[in-house]
């Protein structure tokens, strides 16, 4: 094969998860993925590309339709096991234009063009005769081969069906496309380089490679993250009004509007991560993993990801009253989260400290008989670490979400994962960027890069963690 990258076709029965490991293996959530059998009638090609460089390919092909015909002409020609390569080709040259045997043509072409074979079986149900005839096929093609148990249902038949495997395939490996976890990735893709004499380099370095690209992406999501942060804390919203006498009209309408900004900063940040890591292409209007149950504002928000009372004070972060011409101004809070009980998260432990208002609401003079009514940047000194926690929630959860998964989901609270990355030491590192961030004035102070590279440890660490 002119290719120089390894390409492994991924074939099977219908219906086995084929699709679900090429979308897992080439992180690509635009394979076509369906519970309908038979949907899959072209082989289609998902290069795995970093920088460019295709490091791999997947093939995704239709399922076998007529395993046993194909079978049975197969054998018509009585051959020595030399030359039964060749009639699997001639199979092909006569069968080409057939639709009767398209499925098969489909997933046979790649293979006999120089393709590994990866054949997939779910091993949640019980092994049948039946799969003996495309395994019988596919031993016919002379192309190095593995197979891959995958489970469908938590039902498990591995025992039966790695006796049965093992008689056609050399190697049997179990792979869930579910689940992302970069060592049982490395590992399938370790085993896969073992097809071919010449790939084990090209796989090795796709393995390095892929690590790197890893690393690219926690990084990137790191950085918008910290933008995300520094234009959210730096945000000042204006509205015009017909006087200098303010009224709790206006001063509710430019809340309303500086929220909203706010609560679009973070939703676009996320649909900017969910790019980096290539969960982009499935409903691409709205984000994948949504907050819709807990607004960026609401107690539970603050609740879960916000300081306590205690956090707040260890750092030096108290709000106290805020001071200056804009006291009176300032939003006493009557609409603003603090409304209804605070619910048994919060507890008595004080989680709201400090959350009553945003920001001061000033109102400016400007042109003779023109005035504006102006909120931000913030002042709240826990929103940081609020809208922080979100990000970062959200980051680790696209992280580690396999492409093969393609419901959109609903954040569901893990309220412990504060703790397993907010240390003491770290929350007074954030808040000396936060401090900064929420003067609104960051032009030509560096505290971007240093806040990603937080950030990122931040991630990275999660990310490893699931691993152990
Ligand atoms: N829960 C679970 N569902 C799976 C798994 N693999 C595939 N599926 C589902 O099974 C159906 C068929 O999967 P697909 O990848 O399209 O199979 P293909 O026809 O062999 O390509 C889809 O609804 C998948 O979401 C798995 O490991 N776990
Ligand atoms: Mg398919």
């Amino acid at each position: 094969m002119i290719d120089s990258h390894p390409q492994f076709a991924v074939v099977g029965h219908p219906n086995k998860g084929k699709s679900s490991i090429v979308s897992a293996l080439a992180l690509d959530d635009s394979v076509h993925i369906s519970d309908v059998p038979g949907t899959t009638t072209k082989q289609r090609s998902f290069p795995l590309k970093v920088d460019g460089v295709i490091l791999y390919e997947l093939l995704d092909t239709p399922g076998f339709q007529r395993a046993r015909r194909v079978l049975a002409w197969l054998q018509k020609h009585e051959v020595s096991a030399d030359k039964r390569q060749d009639i699997v080709q001639k199979f092909i040259n006569v069968h080409q234009f057939d639709p009767k045997f398209n499925d098969e043509i489909q997933l046979l072409t790649p293979v006999m063009a120089g393709a590994g074979i990866i054949y997939v079986v779910d091993a949640s149900k019980p092994y049948g005769e039946e799969y003996e005839a495309e395994m019988e096929i596919l031993r016919w093609t002379g192309q190095p081969s593995m197979a891959l148990l995958n489970h469908i249902e938590d039902t498990d038949y591995s025992v039966q069906w790695k006796r049965a495997l093992g008689q056609y395939f050399k190697m049997v490996r179990t792979f869930n496309p579910m689940k992302t976890d970069r060592l049982q990735h490395i590992s399938i893709l370790e085993s896969m380089s073992q097809l071919k004499e010449e790939w084990i380099a090209p796989v090795k370095k796709s393995i390095v490679l892929f690590e790197r690209y890893q690393k690219q992406m926690i990084h990137q999501s790191a950085s918008k993250i910290s933008r995300l942060l520094e234009e959210s804390l730096g945000l000042i919203e204006k509205r015009s009004c017909d006087s200098d006498k303010v009224e709790e009209k206006d001063k509710e309408a430019v809340e309303i509007q500086y929220k909203s900004h706010l609560r679009l900063l973070e939703k676009e940040t996320q649909k900017k991560i969910e790019k980096i890591w290539n969960h982009a292409s499935v409903k691409k209007e709205q984000a994948l993993l949504t907050f819709d149950e807990l607004d960026l504002f609401s107690e539970e928000s603050a609740a879960v990801f916000g300081l306590t009372r205690k956090e707040l004070m260890i750092t030096g972060v108290t709000s106290g009253a805020m001071t200056g011409a804009g006291i009176d101004l300032v939003f006493a809070g009557h609409t603003l989260l603090l409304g209804g009980i605070i619910g048994a998260v919060v507890g008595g432990t004080g989680a709201y400290f400090g959350f009553k208002e945003l920001s001061e609401i000033k109102v400016l003079g400007q042109r003779v008989g023109t005035y504006s009514v102006q909120i931000g940047p913030m002042k709240n000194k826990n929103f940081p670490y609020i809208l922080l926690g979100r990000a970062i929630f959200h980051a680790y959860h696209i992280a580690t979400r396999s492409h093969a998964i393609r419901d959109i989901e609903d954040l569901s609270m893990d309220s412990t994962l504060k703790e397993q990355w907010l240390t003491d030491t770290l929350r007074k590192s954030l808040e000396s960027s936060h401090k900064i961030f929420r003067s609104g004035d960051t032009i030509g102070v560096e505290v971007g890069e240093s806040y990603t590279l937080l950030v990122e440890d931040i991630l990275e660490k999660l990310i490893q963690r699931i691993e152990e």
